[in-house]
């Protein structure tokens, strides 16, 4: 059976011990680990309400790529900025976003950081520079892009994550954005999560490269590629990353391997997958393999697990009941802050013509 991303060579059952400056410290591996949690309870949560049809839409986990959510935005300071993809929603956990603002999102409420008006996973928070994704995969890329130039033209030292699936790749935004961030040295920091899969179809039909990292030799800038549920890997790599974009040393690539556990989203039962591929993975599951690698040196256990899993779900329970029981968004304000004013009136005149009416000189409508 071909496995899906099993391109890493055998780093699966250790984290790897951050091989380039020793191990870390255990405050930031136990800050790393406890990350990853929060965000798999919060997700596993998240899943359950759709199921339960508490929320309208759709939702997109990152369930399975967590050490890649986690060890590449933990060292991000507020002023920096995530340009996230459909599947960075736990982007906002990492930034700070209080969680019952995220909730309010998610059931689309008048709460929500944009008033409700995009679809639950697409959620931005702009006090602390994430940018609202949007549908269309890999536009995120070039705000990013340009977020980036910004930073650079007022000589500040703020940096950018450009999140996005290996799918993301065979858009031509994607290669026109780290052409451009390569030609101006912009701070920013391409991360490619390589789930193995676009909606159904698998990476080997998005390219005829093993790995999506050597297409940043294209445009000069370094191309690094880890395993993407390592996360002592993922957070080592992107720590340089960060470090040569602070310090005008230009955009990277960075390509983390890794694999979703659950299918595209909540609607999609993953057919076109192999169960003994979901298993392989299953048993390289990033927070297991840094339970393991943190348990020998007394850093990890059982009941430190369930502490941190019982005030994660306290913490849900709150921002749950927040959004619950908040208004939702109306839909006669949705064009509001959208279009100038002029524009927003144009819309609701168009919604509300019919082919029956007509405006005469005056202003009035005829019944023709
Ligand atoms: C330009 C564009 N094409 C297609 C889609 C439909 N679509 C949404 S997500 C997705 C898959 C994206 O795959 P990838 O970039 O690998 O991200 P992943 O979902 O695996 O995290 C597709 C095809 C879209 N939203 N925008
Ligand atoms: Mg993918």
């Amino acid at each position: 059976m071909a496995i899906a991303n099993d391109t890493v060579g055998n780093v699966t059952q250790k984290v790897s011990d951050g091989q380039r400056g020793g191990k870390l410290d255990a405050t930031l591996l136990r800050r790393l680990y406890a990350y990853m949690l929060k965000c798999r309870v919060v997700e596993e949560r998240i899943r359950t309400l759709f199921k339960q049809g508490r929320f309208k839409g759709n939702y997109y986990a990152a369930v399975g790529q967590e050490a890649t959510e986690v060890g590449a935005t933990l060292d991000l300071l507020p002023e920096d900025t995530v340009a996230p993809s459909h599947r960075n929603f736990v982007s906002n956990i990492m930034k700070g976003t209080p969680l019952p603002l995220m909730f309010a999102h998610l059931y689309g409420r008048k709460a929500s950081p944009d008033q409700g008006r995009s679809s639950p996973s697409h959620c931005g928070y702009a006090p602390l520079n994430i940018i609202t994704p949007a549908s269309t995969i890999a536009a995120q890329l070039s705000i990013g892009t340009g977020i980036a130039l910004a930073s650079k033209m007022q000589r500040k030292q703020n940096v950018v994550v450009a999140l996005s699936g290996e799918g993301s790749t065979s858009l031509g935004t994607w290669h026109e954005s780290i052409n451009f961030a390569g030609v101006l040295k912009l701070p920013i920091i391409f991360v490619v999560e390589n789930n193995g899969y676009a909606e159904s179809l698998p990476a080997s039909m998005q390219t005829a490269v093993e790995d999506f990292s050597v297409k940043a030799q294209a445009y000069g800038v370094p191309g690094v590629a880890v395993d993407g549920n390592d996360v002592v890997a993922v957070y080592t790599a992107m720590r340089e990353a960060i470090d040569r974009a602070r310090s005008g040393g230009g955009a990277t690539l960075l390509e983390c391997k890794t694999y979703r556990l659950y299918g595209h989203s909540e609607i999609d039962a993953a057919k076109y997958r192999d169960p003994a591929e979901v298993e392989y993975w299953k048993a390289r599951d990033p927070i297991s393999a840094m339970e393991r690698y943190l348990k020998p040196d007394n850093l990890w256990s059982e009941q430190w697990k369930e502490e941190l899993t019982g005030d994660f779900n306290r913490e849900l329970d709150e921002a749950i009941a927040f959004a619950e029981n908040s208004p939702s968004a109306r839909g006669d304000e949705a064009l509001d802050h959208v279009y100038s004013f002029s524009i927003r009136e144009r819309e609701l005149e168009r919604k509300t013509w019919s082919p029956q009416f007509e405006r005469s000189s005056d202003g009035s409508h005829d019944l023709h």
